[in-house]
């Protein structure tokens, strides 16, 4: 199936009951039974909706995977995949992500004696030297937030998959219209489904793609144990996100394109962060893992001065001043004191991400009103 017709009909069916052709939105917490035990395999709305079922196969179709879970955020379905660990495990991680994925890690995992060890991961012999006996699972961001650095996936799951290694891979930047990482050997997708795939900035959302069926059923476990689920609407409204993905990420790349390239040629700016330019140090593994270069982008001024990157930060108009990224209308953002601010400050600059970092989610407005509104901003 082409890509326009899977995205679609992806996971929908006409309503079994009616022939509605929109999944309604179950909006209940129980299902009645005939007998104990005797229902219709829905028993309680924190282990089954149907509305969540639909999407859940959907999230697989778009990411060429056997299963999805639907969680009620990103960050809860990082939470779930590291919850598969026992005190004493190592992940290896990448120095550069979402601060959230940063603080759940440091700030709640730690503590219950799971170790993180963080590395340059575009270098993949920095993941292999890392890797001893307890590593049980290797994380990645690719491209990163907010430093759209790039991971070689396919190289770093021909290490992990002989070691028994997990490999997971937050494809949230990307979407999986951009990259599909099962298909380039790993072993679990994550997204924060509040981006791209609900694509309106209206929901928050998160969830993973596996294939094999006993990481299903464990992550299952988790999901229901734990019980960080997305309810109905929130599940009717990606849903109906999805249906629109392909056409908004054409549009978010040809966007983020022009903007990448306009941003390069003004005086003012200096390091634009993007891996669609061919000397971009990733630039060759994206050509090859990813079929575009998406949305996203950071940029610096060339006087690299913190105030005036937050003069530019308060003036842009049709950039709004907001954390998030992925939906249609076009954001700005400052990582270091909103996205990424829990990163201690040394750790941060160690790694690249400075006080003067812009960080761009082009939207799909018309590429011209964004360049000029940038350009009033900048001055
Ligand atoms: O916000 P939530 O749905 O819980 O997803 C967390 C998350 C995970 N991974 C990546 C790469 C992300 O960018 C995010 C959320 N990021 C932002 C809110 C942001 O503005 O960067």
């Amino acid at each position: 199936m082409k890509e326009a017709t899977k995205y679609i009909h992806a996971g929908t069916e006409p309503d079994p009951s009616t022939g509605a052709i929109m999944t309604p939105i179950y909006q209940t917490s129980t299902y009645v039974q005939a007998a104990p035990g005797k229902h219709k395999g829905y028993e309680y709305a924190r282990s089954q909706n149907p509305t969540r079922t639909a999407l859940e196969r959907a999230f697989a179709e778009i990411e060429n995977a056997n299963y999805a879970l639907a969680f009620s955020s990103g960050v809860a379905a990082t939470d779930a995949v590291i919850k598969l660990l026992a005190p004493g495990d190592e992940v290896i991680c990448a120095n550069d992500m979402y601060g959230g994925t940063y603080r759940l890690f440091t700030k709640v995992f730690e503590k219950f004696g799971i170790k993180f060890i963080y590395v340059d991961t575009t270098k993949v012999s920095n993941i292999s030297k890392a890797i001893n006996n307890q590593t049980k699972l290797v994380w990645l961001e690719t491209p990163t937030n907010p430093l759209m650095n790039i991971t070689d996936i396919s190289a770093v799951a021909a290490i992990t998959k002989p070691k028994d290694i997990l490999l997971a891979v937050d494809n949230t930047f990307a979407s999986p219209y951009l990259q599909n990482p099962i298909d380039l050997g790993a072993d679990i997708i994550m997204h924060s489904v509040t981006k791209y795939l609900g694509g309106h900035s209206d929901v928050i959302q998160g969830c993973l793609m596996m294939n094999s069926p006993e990481l299903r059923d464990k992550l299952y476990f988790i999901q229901k144990s734990c019980g960080a689920v997305p309810g109905p609407m929130d599940c009717f409204l990606v849903l109906r996100g999805i249906k629109t993905l392909h056409v908004r990420m054409k549009a978010h790349c040809e966007n983020g394109a022009k903007i990448a390239q306009w941003l390069r040629r003004h005086p003012k700016i200096g390091k634009v962060y993007w891996p669609g330019f061919e000397d971009h140090p990733g630039y060759a593994v994206a050509k090859k893992q990813m079929r575009d270069f998406g949305g996203m982008l950071s940029f610096v001024l060339k006087n690299d001065s913190v105030e005036e990157a937050m003069r530019v930060l308060s003036s842009t108009k049709l950039f709004s001043l907001a954390e998030s990224l992925g939906g249609v209308e076009s954001l700005i953002n400052h990582p270091a004191s909103m996205t990424h601010a829990s990163i201690p400050k040394e750790e941060r600059i160690k790694n690249g991400l400075t006080d003067s970092l812009i960080r761009l989610s082009v939207g799909i407005e018309d590429a011209d009103d964004l360049i000029e509104d940038l350009n009033r901003a900048i001055g």
